[in-house]
């Protein structure tokens, strides 16, 4: 009887323990937090911050600028219509052990233009959705974009967003209310750009009438 009643007892374990699942949905353990950053949150105070472009971004821009309206870097934007990019130099030691999250948080401001509504934000690898490049995130700056017009959102060269009969623009409204935007990442694309695809440099795209005061990118992992 001992014995029957230990077999039990054995089963009775064993059928406990099967019925412990790992729940996909759980929120995982990330303790490890590490931010990257580019240019200084100082409130948008000048001196402009230095961008590090890639060159890959930095060809983008040349070949997206309007004519006479070359890229700003942070905290600059005496007119509108100027472009702005800046790229993160990601290390692979960080992500090719498993992250959980990659928020990209933007301090940002419309220049005072008309046409902000319109503005997008593109974070990949240059030159984005034309050939070589990838675009992990595309939207616009305000969520919806214009009214009535909210059309693609642009990130090819050639094809600037601004009205063409408003090439350029003075600041003559006072400048838009400053914003942090936050973009989640999928980290498992970010992942194997950096692990498998040995890609070096996150790139990040805005247009057109928005001064960037500083940007992070905020990894969570394990
Ligand atoms: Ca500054
Ligand atoms: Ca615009
Ligand atoms: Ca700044």
């Amino acid at each position: 009887m001992k014995r029957i009643l230990l077999i039990l007892a054995v089963l009775s374990s064993l059928s406990a323990t099967a019925q412990i699942r790992v729940d996909p949905n759980a929120p995982r353990r990330c303790p490890t937090v590490i931010v990257y950053e580019g240019g200084i949150a100082d409130n948008f105070l000048l001196p402009a911050d230095p961008t590090h472009r890639s060159l890959a971004l930095d060809a983008f821009l040349t070949a997206t600028a309007l004519p006479s309206l070359p890229p700003v870097g942070y905290d600059e934007n005496g007119e509108c219509d100027h472009h702005f990019g800046d790229s993160f130099r990601l290390d692979s030691c960080n992500f090719c052990c498993g992250i959980c999250s990659a928020t990209l948080e933007i301090t940002m401001r419309g220049c005072g233009g008309s046409i902000e509504c319109n503005d997008s934000i593109t974070v990949g690898v240059a030159p984005f959705n034309t050939a070589g490049g990838v675009v992990l995130w595309n939207g616009y700056v305000n969520g919806t974009g214009c009214p009535n017009d909210p059309g693609p959102v642009p990130v090819t060269p050639g094809r600037p967003d601004v009205a063409t009969n408003a090439a350029k623009r003075p600041n003559t409204t006072p400048a838009s209310p400053t914003i942090v935007k936050k973009i989640e990442l999928d980290p498992r694309k970010l992942e194997e750009l950096v692990c498998d695809r040995k890609v070096r440099y996150l790139d990040v795209y805005i247009q057109d009438d928005q001064v960037i005061d500083s940007m992070r990118l905020v990894i969570t992992k394990p």
